[in-house]
């Protein structure tokens, strides 16, 4: 965390853009101090990880010549399944998983970003000062586009983004609730490099049409034809900088074009006692003005919840489903 718990106040200028367009850029937000902990927590993991697959054979050298985004990259070539480890959610497979792929990373200092003081400012000003952190959350960690292979290209972790409503990610229990979502640079995002870009007020069109993707379920997608005469407005902010965005909003990301890797986490949060819309999955109270002792503080107690939910999943005792990924499809349109 960083600071006291003085709010950042947004201006009268920013509020009326985030209410008009849904969306609303920070230039720059989180500083060296607020990065530079997760940088070196990914790095010791892919340290760990790379040394694990070597060992067993899974790839054919640890590249540990390469600077950190390089080095990802190219682990990343030799073993697809490597941003599961990096990912800071579990995979999003309705049904049976294999505990051999189904992994995720929930470190204290992904811990400390979702609590850092200066994003709950931010968010205080849209969803008041009770605040739970959604476990709606993901890293994305994307090379250079020609470099992925096979369902990868796909994948929004570290592939594609395409077009959709981050309501589209939510049970249905979630309909009503104020969820605003945070998305992070970790690296500079820009055109080049595949940042945000989204379509100015369409938070305000109702639920679209999202086509069922039948290749990765967890991928539902606004087709791009439908969105085609649309002004859409690219979001490039520095490292450190903050997208705030609405769950209604119709936004995606622009590939990857450039040489080196582009790296985000989006975190999603919304008043306490408003239902999270993935029940499987835990959240926790990232900050309490009316009771401060109900605040998750403890890196060591999320992590464990997480591994407790995906024991649960694993093991079969949690039935409902985790996502949901039809209830937006059209046949129609789709
Ligand atoms: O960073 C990305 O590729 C997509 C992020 C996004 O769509 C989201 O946070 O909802």
């Amino acid at each position: 965390m960083t600071g006291g718990k003085s709010i950042n106040r947004l201006n009268a200028t920013q509020r009326a853009s985030f209410e008009e367009n849904g969306f609303l850029a920070i230039e720059e937000l989180l500083d060296d101090a607020d990065l530079a902990p997760l940088q070196a927590e990914y790095e010791a993991l892919l340290g760990r990880i790379a040394a694990d697959l070597y060992a067993q054979g899974e790839i054919p050298a640890v590249h540990d010549d390469l600077p950190f985004g390089l080095r990802f990259c190219r682990v990343l070539a030799d073993y697809p399944d490597l941003h599961r480890h990096f990912n800071i959610s579990l995979p999003l497979i309705n049904g049976p998983v294999d505990p051999q792929t189904y992994h995720m990373h929930a470190g204290p200092a992904v811990f400390n970003v979702l609590r850092n003081d200066r994003i709950l400012d931010l968010v205080e000003q849209f969803v008041g000062p009770e605040i739970h952190a959604n476990p709606v959350q993901q890293m994305r960690m994307k090379p250079p586009e020609g470099q992925l292979s096979g369902s990868n290209a796909q994948h929004s972790n570290v592939g594609a983004t395409t077009w959709h409503q981050d309501i589209v990610a939510l049970l249905p229990e979630a309909d009503d609730t104020q969820q605003i979502t945070v998305w992070v640079a970790v690296t500079e995002a820009t055109v080049e490099n595949g940042c945000l870009i989204y379509v100015p007020g369409s938070h305000r069109e109702g639920p679209k049409v999202h086509c069922s993707n039948l290749a990765l379920a967890s991928e539902p997608q606004v087709p791009g034809r439908l969105m085609e005469d649309r002004e859409a407005v690219p979001l490039p902010v520095k490292r450190g900088g903050v997208v705030l965005f609405h769950k209604m909003n119709v936004h995606r990301a622009l590939p990857n074009r450039s040489n080196d890797l582009r790296w985000s986490i989006d975190l999603r949060y919304h008043p306490t006692g408003q239902a999270t819309g993935r029940p499987a999955f835990p959240g926790f109270v990232a900050r309490s003005r009316a009771e401060p002792s109900s605040e998750l503080r403890d890196p060591a107690i999320w992590a464990q919840r997480w591994d407790e939910a995906r024991q649960a999943i694993i093991g079969g005792e949690y039935r409902g489903r985790i996502f949901e990924d039809r209830r937006w499809n059209d046949v129609t349109v789709c």
